[in-house]
């Protein structure tokens, strides 16, 4: 019996001992190294590549590795858990141009010693209009009516808003278990669900240099309606006055030309200031509106260098034979600045702009369900000079951004 026993128990070790060494052998197997090896800029040959920090986020757990590139502007990721990753890093040259160098989509295979060059580009949109800030996702009143975004002059220049286009991408947030990425190319193109651009004749709109402009969903001033007994126990200062808004979205025209009916009740228009012009509803009908991403949009704004071609559509790869969805294409080289809001912090693969626009992406909070939280991305304060504040800017929005409690139009 005992003999018996004896040989159980070593049979039993024998097997965990073999089930722990082909663990390991295993696990060895699954890793794999990447030296991403930067490229230089021709246009800029005095900024060294050495010395550059490199992250490397994986796509499967938004782990970030960060290495210091060498002095051959190689950075060395050595034995990494196999997967997807994003490689991304910034060189920033003066307050508003930055060198960015970006790879998406890097397969590293098991046991695989890949060297990547990465170019230093020159970041989109430097030293022109940024986003400053985004408050779409309602308040706890459950009100949604008072959505704003902002447009900050990052430059040293007067900048002029005229014909300036946004657009609301399409693609999940990753806020619903059943959301699927939009399967898209996006290195060319980016898809629209809406587009509307600023009206003006190109000297209109002056900005000046540290001013912004807000884009109001309704610019109404929403502390009049302000009831003190309301059941969020919201206070007057939750409320916005979005009346002195430099622009409005308001769809009813839009979708009137069409042969439909807006909604009135919950798209009111300000007469006193001017309406964006909408070029582009992907589900223009009755009651529809145009406004921004609920669960977080991608918002881009560009100048296309002739008027947008509002025919050049693309069938959406996530409509049904009963549901069929028609997204705008907008050419990435026309983007002048994008934030990819995507609604948690492990959403990456619902990324819906390409990385020379965002390399990153940003939320209000980690685990999601922010909708009616009050809560805004707003851009941070690089840098204050005597006559104005300087945003920071590398075309990554997980640097560049941050969730604040309440909005902040036209302030910090
Ligand atoms: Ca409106
Ligand atoms: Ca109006």
């Amino acid at each position: 019996m005992m003999k018996k026993l004896l040989s159980l128990s070593l049979s039993v070790l024998m097997i965990a001992l073999f089930t722990l060494t082909s663990c390991n052998r295993e696990e060895k197997t699954y890793l794999g190294t990447i030296t991403v090896k930067l490229n230089a800029n021709s246009e800029f040959p005095d900024v060294s590549v050495a010395d550059v920090e490199v992250s490397l986020t994986n796509t499967a757990d938004n782990i970030v590795r960060t290495e210091k590139t060498n002095a051959a502007g190689e950075a060395i990721f050595a034995q990494i858990p196999v997967g997807v990753y994003t490689v991304n890093t910034s060189v920033k040259i003066t307050a508003s141009l930055s060198l960015n160098g970006v790879a998406q989509n890097v397969v590293l295979a098991p046991n695989e010693i890949k060297v990547l060059p990465v170019n230093m580009e020159k970041a989109i949109g430097s030293d022109n209009f940024i986003i400053k800030e985004v408050f779409f996702a309602g308040k706890q009143d459950y009100d949604q009516k008072d959505r704003f975004f902002e447009i900050f002059n990052n430059s040293d220049k007067v900048l002029y808003a005229d014909g300036l286009h946004f657009a609301d991408l399409a693609g999940a947030t990753g806020s619903d278990a059943n959301d699927a990425v939009l399967g898209l190319p996006l290195d060319e193109y980016l898809y629209a669900m809406r587009v509307a651009k600023i009206p003006g004749n190109g000297s209109t709109y002056a900005v000046q240099p540290g001013k912004s402009i807000v884009i109001a969903f309704n610019a109404i001033n929403f502390k009049e309606g302000f009831n003190p007994g309301n059941w969020a126990g919201l206070k007057i200062e939750d409320y916005l006055d979005l009346s002195t808004a430099d622009f409005e979205m308001n769809a009813i025209p839009f979708l009137e030309s069409k042969g439909f009916t807006g909604n009135t009740w919950f798209d009111v228009d300000n007469p006193s200031v001017p309406d964006v012009e909408i070029l582009y509803m992907f589900n223009a009908g009755n009651m529809t509106f145009f406004r921004l991403n609920d669960y977080g949009p991608g918002l881009v704004i560009f100048r296309p260098e002739q008027p947008l071609d509002v025919t050049n559509t693309i069938l959406s790869p996530l409509s049904t034979p009963n549901n069929p969805m028609y997204f705008l294409k907008i050419p990435v080289k026309y983007v002048i600045d994008g934030v990819d809001i995507l609604d948690n912090s492990s959403a990456a693969k619902f990324k819906r702009m390409d990385g020379k626009v965002d390399a990153g992406f940003t939320f209000l909070k980690a685990d999601g369900n922010a909708f009616y939280s009050g809560m805004s991305i707003r851009r941070k304060v690089a840098d204050v000079k005597s006559d104005r504040k300087v945003l920071m800017d590398t075309n990554n929005s997980t640097n560049d951004f941050e969730a604040i409690t309440r909005p902040t139009p036209r302030n910090y």
